[in-house]
C-alpha cells in the first residue's frame, strides 16, 4: 500500500527509476493468462523493450517483436524451439535460467507453475552483410563463469550472450560484495535496461543518488552518467542489457529517429 501517493518511482530524461510499487500489468498481443509490466519501450525513448511478464499455469506469451531475450525470475517453464540451423528443442527453464531467440524464431513458452515471472527484453535487430546470423543461445546462468571487472575480486561479471558480432546487445549479470562499487562514473553511448536481481545499493543517474533495492528496474539512455555502490550484509546482484556490437552511426533503431 503506498503511503499519501509517495514513490521511490522516478522518469527524468535520460534515466527511469520503476519500483514494483508502481509496475501496471496489461496483457500484450498474442498472451495467454499472462500480462506484462512493461518497464521501458520506444514510448520512453528507448530502443528496445523490457518487461516482466507473470504467467499462470498454462500461460504463453505472444509473437516476440524483433529478437527476444528470456531471463526466469520464478516458478518453471517449458520451452519449444525451432531453429533455422539447430532443429527444434525442448527444454525446462527454472530461475537463473536464460534464452536468446533470434527475430522470427517460432519458440513457444509454457508455464509449468501456478506464478512464473519473467523478465523479457525485445529489440529491432540490426544485423549486416558480413556478419552471420545469432544463432539461439539457452543455458543457465549458474553455469557461466564469472570474471572480476577490470581485476576487481568483489564485483563478478556473468557474460551471458556469445561474444561474437552476430548479437546486436548483451545482457550480463553483474555481483557486488557489500561495500563493492563500480570504479569510475561510466558515461557512454550504449543504454542500458537492468533489473535488481538481489540485495541493493545507491545507484547514481544523471546527478541524482537512489537507493534502489531488489525488484527495481532502471533505465539508462546513452549518454546517462552512472555508477553504483552495494550496500548492506549481502552481495547486490543486477541484470544489465546494452546495445552492443554495432557501429554507433547505425546502432540505434527507430527510436531514435
Ligand atoms: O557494462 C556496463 O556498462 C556496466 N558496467 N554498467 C553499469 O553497471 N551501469
Ligand atoms: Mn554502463
Amino acid at each position: 500500500m503506498q503511503q499519501l501517493g509517495s514513490t521511490r518511482s522516478v522518469h527524468e530524461r535520460d534515466h527511469i527509476l520503476q519500483t514494483p510499487d508502481t509496475f501496471v500489468y496489461a496483457s500484450l498481443p498474442g498472451m495467454h493468462r499472462a500480462s506484462a509490466a512493461v518497464h521501458v519501450s520506444p514510448a520512453a525513448g528507448a530502443d528496445f523493450v523490457q518487461y516482466t511478464t507473470v504467467l499462470e499455469e498454462g500461460g504463453r506469451l505472444g509473437a516476440a517483436v524483433g529478437s527476444r531475450f528470456l531471463y526466469v525470475l520464478e516458478g518453471d517453464l517449458h520451452l519449444v524451439s525451432k531453429g533455422v540451423a539447430k532443429g527444434s528443442d525442448e527444454v525446462t527453464l527454472w530461475p537463473g535460467s536464460y534464452a536468446y531467440l533470434p527475430p522470427g524464431t517460432q519458440h513457444e513458452m509454457t508455464s509449468l507453475s501456478t506464478v512464473a515471472r519473467v523478465e523479457v527484453i525485445e529489440k529491432s535487430y540490426i544485423g549486416g552483410a558480413d556478419l552471420p546470423v545469432p544463432r539461439i543461445v539457452i543455458g543457465h546462468e549458474q553455469d557461466v563463469v564469472s570474471t572480476a571487472l577490470a581485476g576487481d575480486e568483489t564485483l563478478q561479471v556473468r557474460i551471458l550472450l556469445p561474444a561474437d558480432e552476430s548479437y546486436d546487445f548483451a545482457v550480463n549479470t553483474m555481483e557486488y560484495q557489500p561495500g563493492a562499487s563500480l570504479s569510475m562514473v561510466e558515461m557512454h553511448v550504449m543504454e542500458h535496461g537492468l533489473l535488481m536481481l538481489e540485495g541493493g545499493g545507491i545507484y547514481r543517474l544523471g546527478d541524482k543518488w537512489y537507493p534502489v533495492t531488489k525488484g527495481d528496474f532502471i533505465w539508462m539512455a546513452p549518454y546517462c552518467p552512472q555508477w553504483f555502490g552495494a550496500l548492506g550484509k549481502a552481495p547486490a546482484k543486477y541484470l544489465i542489457y546494452k546495445d552492443w556490437n554495432r557501429h554507433p552511426q547505425n546502432a540505434r533503431g527507430e527510436a531514435a529517429r
